[in-house]
């Protein structure tokens, strides 16, 4: 096994040069400019994958227009749509990237799009054609593609959800007690992404105890405040409502809320335990009220409106995480482009007030402290993190992380040796953990302010996980170029951190789970309910095997490898009691 220090160099080295791999044109990789896409933070974008899949019709034809076929201006949108709206908008009205809307891609003319496109800019677009990653004739249909008007994907408001409701085991139809003997608080539901799946496995014996059909690469898993319903959301948007009281747990309510979602939340707060779930969507932008026992959609609301500074009209603000208050009867919903973070109160849905935050553009995931009372969300493509008072329905600071886009996943609360309760981010850009101060009360001097900065293993984190009763912080690397990296997870000592420059130990996640075919990324450690072992995804191709690890939090060691044929490629794991119980 290599030192933590040869390790980190290697880190270094991969975050800030490119890998030296040859592409299919034969163009070494190195031979981009800086900030052309292969930055983890570039590869790490949306992609309307579903949204591709809609046909469209050439719009009303302009003089000039270049000459273009329906075949062609079909999947220059499937394309358009899985490559690039994530940055440019699906309107292409812009977002992170900047604006391609007729007026200005006719000004700049084909041969302008065309390089463009094929050589990338020092302003973050990527090099498409010169990494290989686009062939020349469809850089030549997209540059066409450009100068012609965007189709407008369909709208998927109430007409649309209904149609596609269904109720499969009605309430009064569902176990009144649990007809099981699974130990629910200590299951598992495990994202299997590509086969549009979630296995649900035991946290003692890891059994698998069902593999449940859900949307196309699916993403999240949420718990019901009770614990009983798991709400599982794909990229499609389609929601399954799980009951895990039934003999062998199976989807009771379904329903598709948009073209493109991320994110699926139920009522937390005291008195409205299950009373509501909300889903946010990507396309249309847009969330959804839902009834908690059948998943009737009550009330779509549109998130169409100003960018929270400027005050310029966004027609595609996308809803990014959602967070169910245990201070109010509300959600708290972040609005990525307009940079608003919406508080949702549920308590009167006829009368629907919401406030709404200015906090900051390009928000996108984020968790409580260990009060859960603070929200702490990062706006990723600002380097900054904003906390929301759930009490008192207010922005408490906007705090720069220090590092280069923050992806905290719902981040992870320690008690530090020197500033007490602190909440921790990692980076995809840099090597960086940000350790932000949640104590106003304990730790006055030190609240809402960067505390400290630890060094892990290298850019491309996503996730990093602790415990209450754990003595460690897990930082996984699952973007990094280097494969030795991803392939790793770096742990800190909390109560170490009162060192100069704290040292992490490297666990070897891949070797352990003895899989030498292709390149897992290990990703997204989640502890049990006990928070005495912690599990982490090796997430292989498609067509090879990927596993589970699960690590023993005291010894760091090796404890078990979850290994079936079904496990096809696991990323994100929920544990229901520390979902339910927002516990991280
Ligand atoms: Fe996620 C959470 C969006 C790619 C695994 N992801 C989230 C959330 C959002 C989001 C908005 C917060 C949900 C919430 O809390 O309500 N994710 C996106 C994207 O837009 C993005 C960048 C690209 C895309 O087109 O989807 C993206 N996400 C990924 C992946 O590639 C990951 C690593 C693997 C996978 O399964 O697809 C991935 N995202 C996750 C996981 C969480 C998540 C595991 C929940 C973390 C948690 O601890 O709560």
């Amino acid at each position: 096994m290599k030192s933590f220090r040869e390790i980190r160099r290697l880190a270094l080295l991969a975050s800030v040069a490119l890998p030296m791999a040859v592409t299919a044109t034969g163009i070494s990789a190195q031979d981009k400019p800086k900030g052309h896409g292969d930055t983890p933070a570039a590869a790490y974008q949306p992609s309307m994958t579903t949204l591709g899949q809609i046909d469209v019709e050439i719009p009303g034809r302009k003089p000039g227009d270049p000459v273009i076929s329906q075949e062609e201006f079909q999947a220059g949108t499937k394309m358009y749509f899985e490559r690039c709206a994530g940055c440019h908008g699906v309107l292409r009205k812009g977002a992170t990237g900047k604006p391609l809307t007729t007026d200005l891609t006719r000004e700049n003319g084909y041969e302008y799009l065309r390089d463009f496109i094929k050589y990338g800019s020092p302003g973050g677009m990527p090099n498409w054609g010169t990494s290989g990653e686009l062939s020349d004739d469809q850089i030549d249909l997209m540059a066409r593609y450009l100068l012609i008007e965007p189709p407008a994907p369909p709208e998927f408001g109430m007409p649309e959800m209904l149609e596609t409701w269904k109720v499969l085991v009605k309430p009064e139809d569902r176990p009144t007690k649990k007809m099981n003997d699974i130990d629910i608080d200590n299951l598992f539901s495990v994202t299997l992404r590509d086969s549009g799946q979630i296995a649900l496995i035991d946290g003692k014996s890891y059994e698998i105890h069902a593999i449940i059909e859900t949307g196309y690469a699916v993403h999240i898993s949420r718990i019901s405040a009770s614990g009983r319903y798991l709400m599982v959301i794909g990229r499609d948007a389609l929601i399954n409502m799980i009951d895990l009281w039934m003999e062998t747990p199976a989807t009771v309510a379904q329903i598709k809320v948009g073209a493109e979602a991320r994110s699926v939340e139920t009522s937390k707060m005291e008195g409205w335990e299950d009373k509501y779930a909300i889903a946010g969507s990507y396309w249309p932008p847009q969330y959804v009220i839902m009834d908690g026992d059948t998943l009737e959609p009550k009330k779509v609301v549109s998130t169409r409106g100003m960018i929270y500074d400027t005050q310029e009209y966004h027609p595609e603000p996308r809803v990014a995480a959602i967070i169910a208050s245990h201070y109010r009867p509300e959600f708290i919903v972040n609005v990525k482009e307009t940079g608003k973070i919406l508080l949702v109160d549920y308590s009167d849905i006829k009368n629907l007030k919401v406030t709404e935050i200015e906090a900051e553009r390009f928000l996108h995931d984020g968790g409580l402290d260990s009060s859960k009372r603070y929200f702490l969300t990062a706006a990723n493509a600002r380097n900054k993190i904003a906390v929301i008072d759930t009490k008192e329905g207010s922005l408490t600071a906007l705090i720069d992380s220090e590092g280069e886009t923050p992806h905290p996943g719902r981040g992870a609360n320690l008690n530090h040796p020197t500033y007490g309760p602190v909440w921790a981010t990692s980076h995809l850009g840099d090597d960086t953990v940000a350790l932000i101060g949640t104590d106003p009360e304990g730790h006055p001097d030190h609240a809402w302010k960067m505390v400290q900065q630890l060094y892990a293993l290298g850019g491309g984190s996503l996730f990093v996980k602790t415990h209450p009763t754990s003595n460690h912080l897990y930082v996984d690397a699952p973007l990094n170029p280097d494969a030795e990296i991803t392939a790793s997870v770096a742990v800190f000592k909390v109560d170490e951190l009162d060192q100069e420059e704290p040292e992490y130990t490297v666990l070897p996640i891949v070797e352990w789970a003895g899989i030498a075919e292709g390149q897992p990324r290990v990703v997204q450690g989640e502890f049990n309910k006990e928070g005495n072992e912690i599990w982490f995804s090796v997430w292989n191709a498609k067509d090879l095997e990927s596993a589970l690890v699960v690590v023993d939090d005291k010894t760091l060691e090796l404890k078990h490898v979850i290994k079936d044929p079904r496990l096809i490629t696991p990323t994100g794991k929920f544990n229901v009691f520390n979902t339910r119980q927002d516990v991280y």
